[in-house]
């Protein structure tokens, strides 16, 4: 589609107008008063009917979902309105994308036919996120037309916006009338003094104001945005970025002072930088966080709320499951060249199947956890497992490009995070060198779960202390996880292996572009 063809929407088929399915009436999110199921892999739990109607299948918001359905970013706002010491405006932002460039930057003519194209042809693309490359809210107008284009063609996908707050107040009641129902707001501070060492300045009443006052200016605009966006039940999420010897102490402050305020979801994620970045951080050497140090962290926060563990740091023009990156297939270009056939009815008849195998994985890791009752033991283990999605170990170790961690216990199992490697796999030969790299990235772990993997690698693993583990190929993973963690305990028992600790693993820095 041409720019400024506003014309392009209006000729495309939508075979079923309904209402939205993300109701207008807000919700009972529990708030600033306690910790709730969200983001967890334990379902509904105590949330209300509301809540987990707005989670259930948001990728971002249920660690759950986002084995099952993707989401989406259109890149319609390239303008920001402050500067943060670890953003090159030639990269995505980082609030909410890894550094890579975005593609295309689209009118929201373009982005709303994009929707559409996606939508036609991933029925379980449940979320539209507008993340980018800039702040949505600097570039309000072209924000909330595009949100208002896809409301009206596609009105089962959730609209969900990203910002680092300075223009939230101005804009609360727009998002509420616009029932934009998932909010997420970058804040790396309450303390205008930790401020000073990530903001060079904000551009705020058409005014540049640099050292505390910018971070005082952002802090407060922030936190009351928070306070109005979650008097109005729209679900907050929070983004905190861990900068190692600036704010990573004063992170658990800023946890305190979200969840005071009824943030729903807290996620810390590691500083990416690297001098190739160009950023301020890059250039002068600023570390991120390793695998533990972002761990301790996260578990540190975890008794004060929920934390979002499956962040993948996505680009501001990102499509499909958190993880996996389609966005080459839907390039303007392409899009104006498919048929769109926007489909409610079809895409909910799918989200129902996708509902029933989500539930057959929650009832089969639940069959396996009742067989764990009454074992003690305080031990606990991580495992890296190769997937493609679903819920089930179903990649092989060559082609994985990220791994997902999980924690197991006598409690049970528990998604902590994710680690991207190189592929081992190098379209049809072993890339010796990458297994380094994926040793070192899962070196915290016992045993890696894959549905196949070669003598070499198997080695090369078993040398360096994990385990590669195949015989659960294409099982459910933590249903897999939990008998493994019993097969575990036993051999310890009896000996057989020593309960020793892992060491700690890298948290891969620089672009990864799909
Ligand atoms: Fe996009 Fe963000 Fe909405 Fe998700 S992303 S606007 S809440 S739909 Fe998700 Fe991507 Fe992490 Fe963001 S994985 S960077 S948290
Ligand atoms: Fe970059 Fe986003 Fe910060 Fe703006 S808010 S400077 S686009 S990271």
């Amino acid at each position: 589609m041409e720019p400024g063809n506003h014309n392009a929407i209006a000729q495309l088929r939508v075979m079923h107008p309904a209402t939205r399915v993300s109701g207008a009436n807000g919700c009972s999110s529990k708030g600033g008063n306690g910790k709730s199921s969200c983001g967890s892999s334990a379902g509904q739990g105590d949330l209300s009917p509301k809540v987990w109607e707005k989670i259930k299948n948001h990728p971002c918001y249920s660690e759950e979902a986002h084995h099952h359905y993707a989401r989406m970013h259109v890149a319609v706002a390239p303008a920001c309105n402050i500067q943060c010491n670890f953003c090159n405006r030639k990269y995505d932002c980082s609030n909410e994308s890894r550094p890579g460039v975005v593609s295309e930057r689209l009118l929201p003519e373009q982005a709303a036919r994009k929707v559409l194209a996606v939508a036609s042809t991933i029925p379980q693309m449940t979320v539209l996120g507008i993340a980018g490359p800039g702040d949505p809210l600097a570039n309000a107008e072209k924000t909330f037309r595009t949100f208002e284009l896809v409301a009206q063609t596609a009105p089962d996908i959730k609209l969900c916006l990203s910002t680092n707050g300075l223009m939230l107040p101005d804009y609360v009641d727009k998002i509420a009338a616009m029932n934009i129902d998932h909010v997420t707001i970058t804040i790396n501070m309450v303390d205008p003094h930790v401020g000073v060492r990530i903001y060079p300045w904000v551009f705020y009443n058409h005014k540049r104001h640099t050292g505390v006052e910018a971070s005082r200016i952002l802090s407060e605009r922030q936190l009351l945005g928070l306070e109005m966006l979650t008097a109005r039940d729209i679900l907050c999420k929070v983004n905190s970025v861990m900068i190692p010897g600036i704010n990573d102490r004063h992170l658990v402050a800023v946890n305190k002072a979200v969840k005071s305020r009824g943030a729903f979801l807290h996620n810390i994620m590691p500083l990416i930088s690297a001098p190739e970045h160009g950023t301020v951080f890059g250039l002068n050497g600023q570390r991120g966080p390793t695998a533990q140090e972002l761990k301790l962290l996260q578990d540190s926060c975890e008794g004060e709320m929920q934390m979002m563990r499956h962040c993948r740091q996505c680009r501001a023009d990102a499509v499909g499951l958190l993880g996996e990156d389609r966005s080459a297939e839907f390039t303007t270009e392409k899009v104006m060249g498919m048929e769109v056939n926007y489909d409610l009815a079809s895409r909910q008849a799918y989200q129902e199947k996708v509902e029933m195998k989500r539930q057959a994985v929650v009832a089969a890791r639940n069959v396996e956890l009742a067989t764990l009752a009454g074992e003690q033991s305080d031990l606990s283990i991580l495992i890296a497992v190769a997937t493609k999605g679903g819920g089930r170990i179903n990649e092989h170790f060559g082609h994985a490009r990220e791994f997902h961690i999980y924690e197991v216990s006598t409690a049970g199992s528990k998604f902590v995070g994710h680690r991207r490697v190189d592929n081992y796999c190098q379209g049809g030969y072993a890339e010796e060198d990458s297994l380094e790299t994926v040793v070192r990235a899962i070196n915290d772990c016992r045993a890696v779960f894959v549905a196949r993997i070669g003598s070499c690698p198997r080695e090369g693993l078993t040398s360096a202390g994990i385990e590669p583990v195949d015989r659960f190929a294409l099982e459910y993973i933590e249903q897999s996880a939990i008998a493994y963690f019993k097969e575990y305990l036993e051999r310890v028992r009896s000996g057989e292996v020593e309960p020793s600790q892992r060491g700690d693993a890298d948290i891969r820095q620089g672009a990864l572009i799909a």
